[in-house]
């Protein structure tokens, strides 16, 4: 039987990283890239490269556009969660009844949107700890080792690609509960990454704001719990304590972004949390004016708020 192929939208960071283990491993994979113009500097760059430790490595995958017509029967989406639902929109003509969409998406509020175009597939929601970055064009370093938890909230059974991953060297492995970990990770998003780009500061730099920490974590908890996660938010507090430690050297996600000028996943972070509270009709005034100022300070520097 012939491997279905790896269909992977967005040679950024974790697109590069995860198509290149794929590759390594013999496993066909075919980019989808934006446009005719992105296709081209791509076939002049020869390939995606990516960096490892000491070892650099250059993948020359096939590559195609998204308004290409190939039949598509698994697609990783490795685009921001901003940019999701609209390019799987355009591909959702290419899709075939039960093919398998997975979103490595972080925040929450993409993988609905995305699944809600595409009704005809399976989506399977993913939520990563592993670290890479651009260090050049179509060219990636392997930043920090980690791991994937992959899972369907409407589905329990596990696809049978795992394997595929396995074979890769890709940490992972499926979870049941995955909504539980991606309302955790959001939590810790949102009570660490926001005050960093405010405070401008490394992760480390909250130590000196213990009080809004842990104001912040007390209403997440609370929102956790009237969203149906109470698991998500049993000891969160210390969670948070914690990272801020292991990590207090880096700057986050979030404070990287503003700082290079780029938009932020806001809106599937700190702004998914607000409104779902407001749906709830749950009161969290310290939540609402961290988002609050949020939006005025990317405003203030011209980069989009949502
Ligand atoms: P990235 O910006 O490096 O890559 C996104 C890629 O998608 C870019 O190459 C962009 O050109 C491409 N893209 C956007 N719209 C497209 C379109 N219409 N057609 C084709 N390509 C398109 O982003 P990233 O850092 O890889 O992040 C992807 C997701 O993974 C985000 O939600 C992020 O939060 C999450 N994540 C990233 C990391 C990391 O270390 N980079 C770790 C964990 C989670
Ligand atoms: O995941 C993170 C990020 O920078 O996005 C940390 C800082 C570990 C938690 O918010």
């Amino acid at each position: 039987m012939t491997a279905v192929t790896w269909h992977v939208l967005g040679a950024g960071s974790l697109g590069t990283l995860w198509a290149c283990r794929l590759a390594r491993a013999g496993l066909p994979v075919a980019l989808l890239l934006r446009d005719a113009a992105r296709l081209r500097q791509y076939q002049a760059a020869g390939g995606l490269t990516l960096v490892e430790q000491q070892h650099t490595e250059l993948y020359p995958l096939a590559a195609d556009t998204v308004a290409g017509t190939a039949p598509i029967r698994r697609l990783l989406v490795a685009c921001k969660a901003y940019d999701a639902e609209h390019v799987v929109g355009q591909l959702a003509a290419r899709l075939a009844p039960g093919t398998e969409v997975i979103l490595l998406q972080n925040g929450l509020g993409s993988q609905d949107a995305v699944a809600a175009k595409i009704p005809h597939a399976r989506c399977i929601f993913a939520s990563s700890t592993e670290g890479a970055f651009r260090s050049a064009d179509w060219q990636v370093t392997f930043a920090g080792h980690g791991f994937t938890w992959l899972g369907d909230p409407a589905q329990p059974t596990e696809p049978d690609w795992l394997a595929e991953l396995s074979a890769s060297g890709i940490p992972h492995q499926w979870s049941v509960d995955i909504l539980t970990r991606l309302w955790r990770k959001l939590a810790l998003n949102c009570a660490i990454n926001p005050l960093t780009v405010l405070h401008d500061c490394r992760n480390g730099g909250l130590q000196l704001h213990p009080a809004q920490v842990a104001t912040l974590c007390a209403e997440l908890g609370e929102l956790l719990e009237h969203c149906g996660q109470p698991e998500a938010a049993v000891d969160l507090h210390d969670e948070v304590q914690r990272v801020i430690q292991a990590t207090a050297a880096n700057y986050s996600s979030m404070h990287q972004d503003v700082s290079q000028g780029r938009r932020t996943e806001i809106s599937y972070l700190l702004g998914y949390a607000c409104a779902a509270a407001q749906r709830h009709q749950r009161s969290l005034p310290h939540l609402q004016q961290l988002h609050t100022q949020l939006v005025q300070h990317l405003q203030a520097l011209g980069l989009p708020s949502t």
